[in-house]
């Protein structure tokens, strides 16, 4: 089953957001697998920005995200990695369309509230990054035998 690396970054954590955007993939119908509150080391985040590491923001960016903490998250299901970038809207807050994460609640492209790979490379990557194989959780989903 495919599977993504989504974070709620330090914006969205101060903002009170984590519940608003785990519901939004959960009501989508996708599972979460993996999900942790945490710091980013300085050397975390130069590794997982490393791509940007010539580009005039990668300061700012690298502040920003060790700048408080991040709700790290592992989601699992069908196309999971396009349709979640799809969920979170475009980069630039002035581009995201409303009734996208970053369309209905940010404004600045420097705090734009989620990350998400973007694409199957960048998933495995950054899940192994954030992730232990031993945090990742495998489970059946049976609402019926739960009520
Ligand atoms: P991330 O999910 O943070 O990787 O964003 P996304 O993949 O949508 O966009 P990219 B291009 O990867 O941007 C990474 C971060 O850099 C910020 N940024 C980007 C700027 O501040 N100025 C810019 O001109 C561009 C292109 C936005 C992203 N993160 N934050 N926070
Ligand atoms: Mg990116």
């Amino acid at each position: 089953m495919e599977k993504t690396f989504l974070m709620v970054k330090p914006d969205g954590v101060q903002r009170n957001l984590i519940g608003e955007i785990v519901q939004r993939f959960e009501k989508k119908g996708y599972q979460l697998v993996g999900a942790k509150l945490m710091h980013i080391s300085k050397e975390l985040a130069e590794e997982h920005y490393g791509e940007h590491k010539e580009r005039p923001f990668f300061g700012e960016l690298v502040s920003f995200i060790t700048s408080g903490p991040v709700f790290a998250m592992v989601w699992q299901g069908d196309n999971v990695i396009k349709v979640a970038r799809e969920m979170m809207g475009k980069t630039n807050p002035v581009d995201a369309a409303p009734g996208t994460i970053r369309g209905d609640y940010s404004v600045q492209v420097g705090m734009n509230i989620i990350h998400g790979s973007d694409s199957p490379e960048s998933a495995e990557r950054e899940v192994n990054l954030f992730f232990n194989e031993s945090e990742l959780v495998s489970y059946a989903k049976d609402i019926n035998k739960w009520v």
